[in-house]
């Protein structure tokens, strides 16, 4: 299996996951600004869409999406219990939060990295809503769902890392940055973190 990933971005969820599980796989850089991998082919030809991450599987088969991507590496690993079970209440929580942050923390935060001043008051306060939004889940909890840690986690972490470089500062979110401080010291977090380097 390859995984397609650009440093820090997204696709850090997967990978991350990818080694909670310790599944057997390796990684392609790209650069997402000249859709270039590391040794100068053309990743549109891996993902036509153009962004990561991107999962291969040994058949040629690839999968785009990250919530694809994290769903699959949840099934085909049960053992790493990244997942409530499905059916359960707790896999529908789960999924609700993988849309949330999926379609609104994503994208919310990650708007900042491209926004000129005239719109930033605008998305900062779009931005700033959805991490409130985690802000309430997490009071009291280590994990948005269940007692351990989940592919959600992954995801949550890697964007709310972003803050640091949108110029959010998350220390006026306890619960956000005490997530992230517990987080980024799992192995599989400075492990993946090293390999992205
Ligand atoms: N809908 C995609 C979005 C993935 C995405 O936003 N990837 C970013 C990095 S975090 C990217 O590769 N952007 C480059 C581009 O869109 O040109 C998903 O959920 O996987």
């Amino acid at each position: 299996m390859k995984l397609y990933l650009a440093i820090g971005a997204c696709s850090q969820a997967p990978h991350i996951c990818l080694r909670e599980a310790g599944a057997t796989f390796e990684i392609a850089k790209v650069d997402l600004r000249s859709k270039k991998l590391s040794d100068g082919s053309d990743f549109l030809a891996i993902n036509p869409k153009g962004y990561v991450p991107v999962l291969e599987f040994d058949s040629g088969e690839r999968l785009s999406e990250v919530s694809a991507i994290l769903q699959y590496i949840v099934d085909k690993h049960p053992s790493a219990n990244l997942a409530p079970a499905a059916g359960t209440m707790e896999h529908y929580r789960w999924l609700e939060w993988l849309g949330f942050i999926n379609s609104e923390l994503h994208k919310g935060i990650g708007a900042l990295f491209h926004t000129d001043d005239a719109g930033r008051p605008k998305a900062l306060a779009n931005a700033q809503k959805h991490i409130a939004t985690v802000e309430r889940a997490l009071e009291g909890r280590e994990w948005l769902v269940g007692d351990h840690f989940s592919a959600i986690d992954a995801y949550l972490f890697v964007i709310l890392s972003w803050t640091k470089w949108v110029k959010i500062d998350l220390a006026e979110h306890k619960n956000c940055a005490a997530f992230v401080a517990r987080v980024v010291e799992r192995p599989s977090v400075k492990e993946a973190r090293a390999a992205e380097r």
